[in-house]
């Protein structure tokens, strides 16, 4: 890594959070060590992998990573070297994910949606050299999407696949299973907690996904106290219903949280409720984390299962707007605490607590997880040329934060991290807020230019960029409308070349042929003649898609 890689904190910054005990030195392999030898027999992680069923204790998950690193090693993977990681929720993405941090190696953490075209993107930012997935997931071939990313990003010498008897391709790939059979021999240099431990990819707004590098110090600090605030207790179990890369699921609190507890992680295969309902009757879980529209769907389904959920004590929400109706439905129906969570992969998470009263619970997305994440609400006027005065309090702004555990700057984008950062550090989340008396903050927009798609994001200059590929069309505007289940869907505009007639299905087509993942195909596909030309005469993108987005018009249903 060069210094442009990973812009680290101030050094008296670094220092006062090292003296504040927030970064305790500790990198993630030794802190799986110290989680063995504590919980030794403890239930680590329950799930399976195809049709086999898995049920690790913490010295077994330690094991399994220690032979794991050594298999891995063998293949030619080294410290400082970037793997991109596209598992589903299986135990085994926790023993790779522990062997690649113990061997210094640092998971690019891609989620099972990717496509080719992310895949190829991420793996060339990063110069990934090696590809970690599994055979075939969701009836798609990962194994062959593996393959094709290596062979067209230099820097990738090796496919690992987890082979789940799914049928995916797995020829010419190492596979993850006989790695894991190494004699646990390659002792892990001892490596540097602040160090970027992995990358996570942000939601993105100005086109691809960009890297977010964090620290063993600055993770860790963020699990123990998200682990703290949801309550979590050495019997609790947490269910992993989404992507278990993402953030959410990850650390807030998630497994890493469950994990360090000395909790089990229970990894949900679907996030239907039919499958979680069977796992929490099954497995006595106690906390889970999904987005709005799961949310939802599970309150519905509870009214009509025969499951035994009693065991369940908080469902957190979060990755979008969970406003007081449902909010207040949730736990009624699932018989349990509802905690909100707002939280973002660059960094700063906020939690209602559990000892909050209702009224904030239900009406707020919680306060942040740490007395020093310092929070500036700014006049949102002008994104383009900001200002950054404060409003008033209790006023809405846009958020900006930095912290103990909030990045400085995404990985290898000087010029991108020049906007997205202010001079003093803070980021700017693009999310639109408003800070109650006790701290409590209230997401009420963005000023971001992303879809928040039921908590998947979309950028829609990368959707537009798809739909420009095509050769029928002219010129492409994406926005986010308002939808009841989703909170919001994608819908594109679509002006045509002349004498060509692009439909909006060959336009969905398109897109999901050039290899994107599926939440990205937009919704709706309108083909209009011509878009409105703003009153300075220069249509700004951002302008466009307001003037569309205000826009009425009969809408076109995609088809399924
Ligand atoms: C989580 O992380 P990301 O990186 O996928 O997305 C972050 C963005 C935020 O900036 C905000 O725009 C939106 O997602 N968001 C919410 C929200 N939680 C996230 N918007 C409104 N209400 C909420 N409760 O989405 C994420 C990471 C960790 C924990 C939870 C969510």
């Amino acid at each position: 890594m060069t210094d442009l890689d990973h812009v680290p904190w101030p050094p008296e910054v670094a220092a006062r959070y090292r003296t504040l005990g927030y970064w305790r030195g500790q990198t993630f392999g030794a802190w799986l060590s110290e989680l063995a030898a504590t919980h030794p027999e403890r239930t680590a992680v329950v799930g399976r992998t195809g049709t086999v069923a898995q049920r690790w204790t913490f010295a077994g998950l330690d094991d399994r990573a220690h032979r794991l690193a050594a298999g891995l090693h063998g293949l030619g993977i080294r410290p400082g070297d970037n793997v991109l990681l596209q598992l589903p929720n299986v135990p085994e993405f926790l023993s790779v994910v522990f062997a690649l941090f113990r061997l210094g190696a640092r998971p690019v953490f891609a989620l099972p949606a990717h496509r080719g075209t992310e895949l190829r993107h991420v793996a060339e930012w990063s110069g990934a050299t090696a590809v970690i997935t599994v055979d075939a997931h969701a009836r798609f071939d990962h194994g062959a999407l593996a393959r094709a990313t290596a062979d067209a990003v230099r820097t990738v010498r090796e496919v690992v696949v987890l082979d789940t008897g799914s049928g995916g391709t797995t020829d010419g790939a190492a596979g993850l299973a006989e790695l894991a059979a190494a004699d646990p021999d390659h002792e892990p240099a001892d490596r540097d907690p602040g160090e970027v431990a992995f990358l996570q990819l942000s939601g993105g707004s100005t086109g691809l996904p960009k890297l977010i590098p964090r620290t063993h110090d600055d993770y860790l600090y963020s699990v123990r106290e998200s682990a703290r605030i949801c309550g979590l207790r050495p019997d609790s179990a947490y269910l992993a219903v989404l992507p278990v890369a993402h953030n959410f699921p990850l650390s807030s609190p998630g497994v890493f949280g469950a994990l360090h507890a000395g909790a089990a992680s229970v990894l949900a295969p679907a996030p239907d409720a039919a499958t979680a309902f069977e796992l929490i009757e099954q497995e006595r879980v106690t906390i889970t984390g999904l987005v709005p529209p799961l949310a939802a769907a599970w309150a519905e389904a509870a009214g009509r299962s025969t499951r035994d959920l009693s065991s369940l004590e908080v469902v957190l929400v979060g990755g979008a707007k969970c406003g007081p109706e449902l909010a207040s439905r949730i736990g009624p129906a699932l018989g349990c605490r509802l905690q909100q969570v707002f939280g973002m992969a660059e960094g700063l998470v906020c939690y209602t607590r559990l000892d909050d009263p209702d009224e904030l619970v239900l009406t707020t997305q919680g306060r942040p997880i740490s007395a020093d994440d310092e929070i500036r609400v700014v006049n949102p006027d002008d994104p383009a040329a900001p200002s950054d005065a404060q409003v008033p309090p209790g006023r809405s702004g846009a958020l900006l934060t930095r912290g103990p555990y909030t990045i400085r700057g995404y990985f290898r984008a000087g010029e991108h991290n020049a906007t997205a950062f202010t001079a003093d550090g803070f980021y700017r989340t693009g999310d639109l807020v408003r800070r109650g008396p006790t701290g409590h903050i209230e997401v009420v927009g963005r000023v971001k230019e992303q879809i928040n798609r039921g908590g998947e994001k979309v950028a829609p200059a990368e959707v537009e960029d798809h739909l420009m590929a095509h050769p029928d069309v002219l010129d492409a505007a994406v926005v986010g409308v308002p939808d009841e289940y989703l909170g919001e869907r994608t819908r594109a505009w679509v002006v045509p070349r002349p004498g060509a007639a692009p439909t909006g299905p060959v336009l969905r087509r398109f897109v999901r042929e050039r290899g994107v993942a599926a939440f990205k195909i937009p919704d709706l596909v309108e083909i209009v003649p011509g878009f409105p030309v703003t009153g300075v005469g220069k249509t700004s993108r951002r302008e466009l898609r307001e003037a569309l987005r205000d826009a009425t018009g009969p809408s076109s249903p995609a088809d399924p």
